[in-house]
């Protein structure tokens, strides 16, 4: 059968981007270009360069179906090593010519059945499709503290890090206590003189011991690409099955162990009075939960200090707290993590009839399965709303996606479609769905974190990983407006 060679947009040259250029190109589509905003691939791997940047997924999980890496050098493998594969991706893909660095895209505009796109390089023409590969977690949050322009030394956001600084023998204060802050404590507490973790909200934190893989188990993964998978797929059933589950309250005995291996960690902090601050207040996995195998180790070091008072303000010589005491610092970091709910944006985005994202989504980022949304013809996502953010590989998350959006694409592959959008009667099903099954999770048992957006909206799936499978498997055509 004849089929269109659309030509098609991906907005992102990050894990999912990759992935969605390969795919596609597989599958016979030679027009596609990645329109990336910065001037190198990777994503998060890219723009976090934090001392004991680590995937905190199991490196064998975290990769994509199709390149299966026999020589990870850890379970949770570190940031630059999980960047390094990427780039051997791509390249060995042969994908890199069909990637358009510094072009942010600023405005995409749906226009007699096309997208039109600009980037900061200039107007890129129509486009038939376009895939949203823009990731979740990279508009850094900068809190909103008296004086944080005042302070003397080098400060910054874990996301922007000072490339050569050195902490050694220097007096650092950390903001902050998600995955980001957690992996920085333990990799530069034995360099720094004194290190303040100023903690407003204590988080439950996961053993996970994180080995290197012996020289003899990669050769072992070398000569038998089966006991690659085999491994991808215990790990797999044990994250996806076990501990997405957990989250989402389908599996009660497996959510038991874990929050008993929390609380066993937290019993090993020796101190009555520093166990007592580090502990939390709600319910374990509430927060994205931390999986750290030096967390505690840490802030018992004789030269580290859990700072639990309120900050008041900033000062050029460091950090006053509320209790009137000035914490001297030499360097401040900012792990105040990222807005979540900026997702797409500040992109304009303007779809059927001349409405824009930003009137779709003024109270919620609401979509159809993570997927698409109303209003927006052949426009796909990858991490829309409520896509599973939960824990376990974004990868697999993706490829799921992908795979379900390019099942739509095909229709307009097919030619006897031009346009396809979710039907609004089915939006408002799924989101009604996602909001009466909400309350079943953890993440909505009484706590902040970057799922919950301004108006208390979880942003998460809010079911078993085995759900999320079933549903991207094949689109349901007649939740679908086709012209
Ligand atoms: O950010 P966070 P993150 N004054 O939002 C505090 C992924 N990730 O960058 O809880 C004082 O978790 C805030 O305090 P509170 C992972 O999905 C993955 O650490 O709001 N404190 C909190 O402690 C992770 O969940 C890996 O009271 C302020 C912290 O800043 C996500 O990225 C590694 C404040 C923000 O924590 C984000 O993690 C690292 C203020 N004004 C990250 N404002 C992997 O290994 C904010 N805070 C895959």
């Amino acid at each position: 059968m004849a089929q269109r060679n659309l030509r098609i947009a991906i907005i992102g040259a990050g894990a999912s981007g990759i992935m969605s250029l390969i795919k596609m190109r597989e599958r016979g589509l030679t027009d596609v270009t990645i329109f990336e905003k910065a001037g190198r691939l990777g994503g998060t791997w890219r723009d976090n360069r934090y001392p004991g940047l680590s995937c905190d997924v199991p490196s064998h999980l975290y990769r994509y179906s199709f390149e299966p890496n026999p020589d990870w050098s850890r379970v949770c493998s570190p940031g630059p090593e999980i960047l390094a594969y990427l780039e051997r991706v791509v390249e060995k893909h042969g994908i890199a010519p069909h990637i358009r660095y510094d072009s942010e895209v600023t405005r995409a505009e749906f226009q007699d059945g096309q997208w039109l796109l600009e980037t900061t390089q200039g107007p890129q023409g129509a486009f038939d499709a376009v895939l949203v590969a823009v990731g979740v977690l990279h508009h850094p949050v900068y809190p909103d503290i008296a004086g944080l322009e005042c302070f003397a030394g080098p400060s910054f956001h874990t996301s922007r890090w000072a490339d050569g600084i050195d902490l050694a023998g220097r007096r650092v204060g950390i903001i902050g206590t998600g995955s980001t802050a957690t992996q920085i404590t333990g990799a530069i507490v034995d360099e720094v003189s004194h290190l303040a973790l100023f903690m407003r909200t204590p988080q439950w934190i996961l053993p996970l011991p994180n080995p290197p893989i012996p020289e003899e188990e990669k050769a072992r993964y070398r000569a038998n690409p089966e006991l690659v998978d085999d491994t991808y797929r215990r790990y797999a059933s044990d994250f996806n099955s076990g501990f997405a589950s957990a989250v989402v309250g389908a599996a009660p005995e497996r959510y038991a162990e874990i929050e008993a291996a929390c609380k066993g960690y937290l019993a090993s902090v020796r101190d009555p009075d520093l166990r007592a601050r580090l502990t939390p207040d709600y319910r374990v996995m509430c927060k994205r939960m931390i999986m750290s195998d030096n967390f505690y180790e840490a802030v018992q070091k004789p030269n580290a200090e859990v700072v639990r008072e309120a900050i008041r303000q900033i000062e050029p010589q460091g950090v006053r707290t509320a209790d009137g005491r000035l914490h001297q610092i030499d360097v401040l970091v900012l792990a105040t993590g990222f807005d979540t709910h900026r997702f797409v944006r500040p992109m304009t985005v303007i779809g059927r009839n001349g409405r824009s994202l930003d009137e779709v989504w003024a109270n919620a980022n609401e979509g159809y399965l993570g997927v698409t949304v109303p209003g927006l013809p052949n426009w796909f996502m990858i991490g829309g709303p409520n896509s599973p953010i939960g824990n376990f590989s974004w990868l697999l998350t993706a490829e799921n996606q992908f795979n379900y959006a390019m099942q739509l694409i095909d229709r307009l592959r097919s030619g006897n479609v031009r346009e396809i959008e979710p039907k609004v009667e089915a939006v408002r099903a799924f989101n009604a769905a996602v909001k009466a099954k909400m309350p079943d999770t953890i993440w909505a048992s009484g706590c902040d974190s970057w799922y919950v957006d301004k108006n208390g909206n979880v942003a998460s799936w809010p079911w078993t990983y085995e759900k999320f499978e079933a549903d991207m498997r094949e689109p349901v055509l007649d939740d679908y407006e086709m012209v």
